[in-house]
């Protein structure tokens, strides 16, 4: 029932901001329940098809991710990676942001002006991985970067931190393959549980936004010394490690 009416919405918005609102009264009046069910079909038809061939563009993604991952522990004796999440972007989601675009709802149009539908974030132990991470998938041969916005490097001036990677990545379906677009957020543990907060500040009213916005901030900033240190210890710990291994070979 709530799935009918979230698909009810999203027809009705693609009603007025594909036709206007003459086309959308006239097609109440003039047509029977049949043919606006048929109608509705065809352009939710496109649509479905559009979300299944970005959840298995996701698949394709985060199992390049799950194998690095994989690869790198072999060698290194420790996961890059602690966690991976994937979400298609929610129907109203969509709408919204066509809207605010102001751009008519389609799959066309969707897939044409719309980037991060489908979305992976990796969240890694250390910045380094971050970006080991990112060159590896980037140097495949079958992942195309279309965008890169360094946000560790430039963080944005609310403080926050990320590496994100808009790709291109074919699906292989029956009879032929599909270009789809992903959008990759990279981070740490630190810069994820300060931008779980911060997005929790942002759907939060009457609030006194001024003196959080300082104070996370300043999280943020923290959170950032804190990455550098612990990636600084990671190296110091590999580097004794390394010598260890070596002065034992030579002993025995
Ligand atoms: P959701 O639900 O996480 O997907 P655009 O996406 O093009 O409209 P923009 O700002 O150019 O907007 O894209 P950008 O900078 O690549 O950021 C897109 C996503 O990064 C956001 O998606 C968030 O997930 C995350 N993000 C960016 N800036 C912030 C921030 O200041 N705080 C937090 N917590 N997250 C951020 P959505 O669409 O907002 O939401």
């Amino acid at each position: 029932m709530e799935q009918k009416k979230k698909v009810f919405n999203v027809v009705e918005d693609m009603l007025k901001t594909s036709f206007g609102e003459k086309v959308r009264q006239r097609m109440f009046e003039e047509l029977t329940n049949q043919e606006i069910i048929e109608f509705l079909k065809s352009q939710t038809d496109p649509f479905n098809s559009l979300m299944a061939y970005y959840k298995c563009a996701l698949m394709e993604i985060e199992t390049k991710f799950r194998v690095l991952n994989e690869e790198f522990s072999l060698q290194h004796d420790r996961n890059p990676i602690e966690s991976i999440k994937t979400r298609l972007k929610s129907v109203d989601s969509i709408v919204e942001k066509m809207h605010r675009k102001n751009i008519p709802f389609s799959a066309k149009n969707i897939e044409e002006n719309l980037t991060d539908i489908a979305g992976v974030r990796v969240i890694c132990s250390f910045q380094e991985d971050i970006y080991f991470l990112a060159s590896c998938l980037l140097g495949q041969d079958d992942v195309f970067l279309i965008e890169k916005k360094d946000y560790i490097a430039n963080p944005k001036p609310n403080g926050y931190r990320s590496l994100h990677l808009i790709v291109e990545t074919p699906i292989f379906l029956g009879s032929h393959k599909k270009m789809m677009k992903v959008e990759v957020q990279l981070r740490t543990i630190a810069m994820d549980f300060w931008a779980s907060l911060e997005h929790k500040l942002k759907y939060k009213k009457n609030l006194e936004i001024a003196q959080l916005t300082k104070d996370l901030k300043e999280c943020a900033d923290e959170s950032a010394v804190l990455d550098a240190k612990m990636d600084a210890i990671r190296k110091r710990i590999e580097q004794l490690q390394y010598e260890t291994e070596e002065s034992t070979e030579k002993n025995d």
